[in-house]
């Protein structure tokens, strides 16, 4: 995607905060003005270049050749910085050292591989959808459901002990908000950081993991030699940082979606198999992940403008996946369009490694609600909750109307 820099062109700049409270609760009024702006904007509050389009962010996703990870995704440039923990070694490495960890973890985390969750993952859904609409029409779907599914399927396919998982969701919204700035956000959690670390570092240790899990299916690679042993329990670590959070706010996306859209979910609920589409269609619509960084490994010229060599690159996922110029009326949320090609999992070498395990989810939980659920409607003001990364939530206050 470099280009010869022939025809400089003035590089619009702009002094906004992507990272103020603002516009992490309602990002849509600031990604319309980024890619308007044009291809590549300064943002000169932090001093890095942007990419709000789908066209640049895709190229740039799809180039880790110019836009490399090993010096972080973050705000932080790890060739200048301390990182705040030992670097992902999926997430922030380039090949050749992210090709074992990568090649191992898709192995494990694959559709085949996956089948033998299904039923038992249909299972869990169901009992929780049941356990929750004895409790009444009315309930907060965000934490009954959004939170409480994956809370109840993924650690246990990990094989973590029963003690500490209250931490999981603490870990990952610091994780997440350690790609930003060190603003409020980061220093909120910072009292905690050590202790949270810790915690999750511990249950990645071969002796804290089940027999049956992810986790053991990680070190079996490493007594295979697919990975050193100082790998697999950083491997263990992708799974504990990634893995939870990202499909809690997912699944809230799809509920949300549906809450607001009511006729999408009469069609889903007469061809239940649209549930992974609608996923799909729900991670493009509210991009759980927003945003991304790379770090530019020479001077890059992207449309007239010149990046320079080790600096940071700001990739709007949610900008991208809303660009009038990819998607017809990009604001709807629509099950009759493809979304594929959206790029809320990234794209490219490093795009999101769970996605097979976040839509198997997202398949247990919204075909057991199809089946149950005739229609559902918020009952108050959905609420937002502020991550650096993440278009998170709190509350999403439904009332059901039980299928007879
Ligand atoms: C928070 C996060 C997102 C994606 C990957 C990872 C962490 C990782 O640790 O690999």
């Amino acid at each position: 995607m470099t280009e010869a820099p022939a025809r400089a062109v003035a590089t619009p700049v702009s002094d906004a905060d992507p990272f103020a409270h603002e516009h992490l609760l309602n990002p849509d009024p600031l990604h319309q003005a980024l890619r308007e702006a044009g291809p590549v904007v300064r943002l000169s509050r932090y001093d890095v270049h942007a990419l709000a389009r789908y066209e640049q962010v895709h190229a740039a996703l799809v180039d880790w050749q110019h836009f490399e990870s090993g010096s972080g995704v973050g705000l932080a440039n790890f060739r200048h910085e301390e990182p705040w923990r030992v670097p992902s070694l999926l997430l922030e490495a380039d090949p050749p050292l992210h090709d074992a960890p990568r090649r191992v973890l898709r192995e494990i985390l694959a559709p085949p591989a996956l089948r033998r969750l299904r039923d038992t993952w249909a299972a869990t859904a169901d009992e929780l959808v049941d356990q929750v609409l004895e409790g009444g029409p009315e309930f907060d779907a965000f934490t009954a459901l959004a939170e409480a599914f994956p809370l109840r399927a993924f650690p246990d396919a990990v094989g973590l002990g029963p003690d500490g998982r209250e931490n999981l969701l603490p870990y990952g919204n610091m994780a997440f908000n350690a790609f930003g700035p060190r603003n409020d956000l980061v220093a909120a959690d910072a009292h905690r950081a050590a202790a949270l670390g810790a915690w999750v570092n511990a249950q990645c240790a071969r002796e804290a993991l089940t027999a049956d899990g992810f986790g053991a299916e990680i070190w079996a690679a490493a007594d295979r030699g697919e990975l050193t042993y100082v790998q697999a329990p950083l491997v263990v670590r992708s799974l504990l940082s990634a893995g939870v959070d990202t499909t809690v706010h997912g699944l809230a996306a799809c509920l949300y979606a549906f809450a607001t859209h009511p006729q999408e979910w009469q069609r889903l609920r007469e061809r239940p198999e649209l549930a992974r589409v609608a996923f799909d269609e729900a991670v493009r619509w509210q991009s759980p992940v927003q945003t991304f960084f790379r770090t530019a490994t020479t001077d890059v010229t992207i449309a007239g403008t010149t990046i320079p060599e080790g600096t940071k690159i700001l990739m709007f996922l949610g900008a991208a996946n809303r660009d009038p110029d990819r998607w017809s009326e990009p604001d709807r949320f629509d099950l009759t369009r493809d979304p594929s090609g959206q790029v809320g999992f990234g794209m490219g070498i490093h795009q999101c490694i769970g996605q097979h395990v976040a839509r198997l989810e997202a398949e247990a939980l919204l075909t057991a609600l199809a089946r149950r659920v005739e229609s559902f409607e918020l009952t108050g003001a959905p609420r937002r909750h502020a991550n650096n990364t993440l278009r998170a939530w709190e509350s999403l206050p439904v009332r059901v109307r039980p299928a007879a």
